[in-house]
């Protein structure tokens, strides 16, 4: 059961969209646990690439479906991949993660350079931002970018980048200095193969997926690689993750609507004590659980993507409690699912096992629940004087 797309939040365009995507998932996409991860990120960027999904990452002008890069449609696309293939959807988020600050601010020539491959599927995308003493605090980043003839030299180290070690393309954030912490950084544009950047360490994770650290030896970088402006590149990284922490609720409920749909269909089918499982009040307690809790993120999730599209304001609160509030209530939902199955549920190639791995992660990338938490507190404490009927 997706997310019901004839909301107010939704236009015809997006409920062409969600069939469409629906239909090509069906044909295209498998849910079972690829053997090779690298290869199978680079098949599913290149078929994202091939049948045109990946042009949902940017606007018209640089090749896009739409006139504007659209927090909705951005939404309604993971949320179906995470259903159907949860590498699919990493594979995806990845590439529109590292497009969003190119879109934002990169320049025509950037845009050509590395837009164009991006979206075709011909390359593959990194944001390298977290480094092992920067994670929630991004701030304090510590990798350099010193001055170096018409250019920059990139030094220090980047970790847990998605895709790294297999990126063609890096949106890496380092420090030039121009101000303390967020005020002095800056974000670069940088092909894969530059000498000076290579793939120091490869990051087992409890779902396999790219991920890995990467070394930056003085790495020479043209003037022309840099996006935005210099020190501007904290605030486009946070502008970005506006953007994109929607889409990563939108995800949590893809894996959460999957559970609850494999949850029903075993409950249906499973007879204990003589009975279905579904005829249980328990079980039916749980599933009701199950499903409202998924109505109120995708309720919260398309709120912050219209918030952003459609109001066309800053979204930074509203895409933080969407992300918080789905991702946390899709490990319980999964969870119930697993205790649904049962044994069945902890064996390795079942879909709630699976699930129960995948979803970990989204509960502390793009900012852990404790980071959604003091945004969302920290906005709330600025607009309180704004609010109307304030009678206390
Ligand atoms: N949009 C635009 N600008 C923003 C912004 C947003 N959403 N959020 C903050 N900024 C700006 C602020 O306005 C401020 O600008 P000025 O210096 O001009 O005043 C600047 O950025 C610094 O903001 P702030 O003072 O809030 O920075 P903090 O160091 O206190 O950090 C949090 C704030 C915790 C919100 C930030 O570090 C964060 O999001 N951390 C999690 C990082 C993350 O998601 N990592 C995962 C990596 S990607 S997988």
């Amino acid at each position: 059961m997706p997310t019901d797309v004839r909301w107010p939040f939704f236009e015809e365009h997006h409920r062409a969209l969600h069939r469409d995507l629906h239909a090509w998932a069906r044909e295209h996409l498998d849910f079972r646990e690829p053997e090779d991860v690298d290869a199978a990120c680079r098949a599913r960027v290149a078929a994202l690439g091939r049948d045109g999904w990946l042009r949902y990452c940017v606007p018209r002008s640089d090749g896009g479906v739409l006139e504007s890069v659209d927090t909705r449609s951005l939404c309604l696309i993971r949320e179906t991949l995470a259903y159907y293939d949860p590498l699919a959807d990493f594979a995806f988020a990845m590439q529109g993660l590292a497009s969003a600050p190119l879109v934002f601010s990169g320049t025509p020539e950037q845009r050509r350079r590395f837009l164009q491959r991006v979206v075709s599927g011909d390359a593959i995308a990194a944001f390298a931002l977290s480094e092992e003493n920067a994670g929630s605090d991004a701030a304090a980043l510590a990798t350099e970018a010193t001055p170096s003839g018409d250019g920059y030299l990139l030094s220090g180290e980047k970790t847990w980048i998605s895709n790294g070690g297999i990126a063609d393309v890096y949106v890496i954030f380092a420090r030039t200095g121009e101000g303390a912490r967020a005020r002095g950084i800056s974000a670069f544009a940088v092909d894969g193969k530059r000498e000076g950047l290579s793939t120091s360490r490869r990051i087992a994770t409890l779902s396999p997926h790219p991920l890995g650290t990467i070394r930056l030896d003085r790495c020479a970088v043209g003037g022309d690689s840099l996006v935005g402006e210099p020190g501007e590149g904290f605030r486009l990284a946070m502008r970005t993750l506006d953007v994109f922490r929607p889409s990563v609720a939108a995800a949590a409920l893809g894996f959460g609507r999957r559970a609850l749909d494999a949850a029903l269909a075993h409950a249906a089918e499973r007879h204990v004590f003589g009975r279905p499982l579904l005829d249980f009040q328990l079980t039916q307690a749980a599933l009701a659980e199950m499903a409202t809790a998924l109505d109120a993120g995708s309720l919260l999730t398309y709120r912050a993507a219209w918030t952003h599209d459609v109001a066309g304001e800053r979204a930074t609160k509203e895409a933080a409690m969407a992300k918080m509030f789905a991702t946390e209530n899709a490990q319980r939902i999964i969870d119930r699912a697993v205790q649904i199955f049962g044994a069945v549920g902890v064996t390795k190639g079942n879909v709630a096992e699976r699930l129960y791995r995948e979803i970990r992660a989204l509960r502390i990338y793009e900012g852990a629940t404790e980071v959604q938490q003091m945004v969302i507190a920290r906005e709330i404490a600025a607009r309180r004087d704004a609010r109307i009927g304030v009678g206390v």
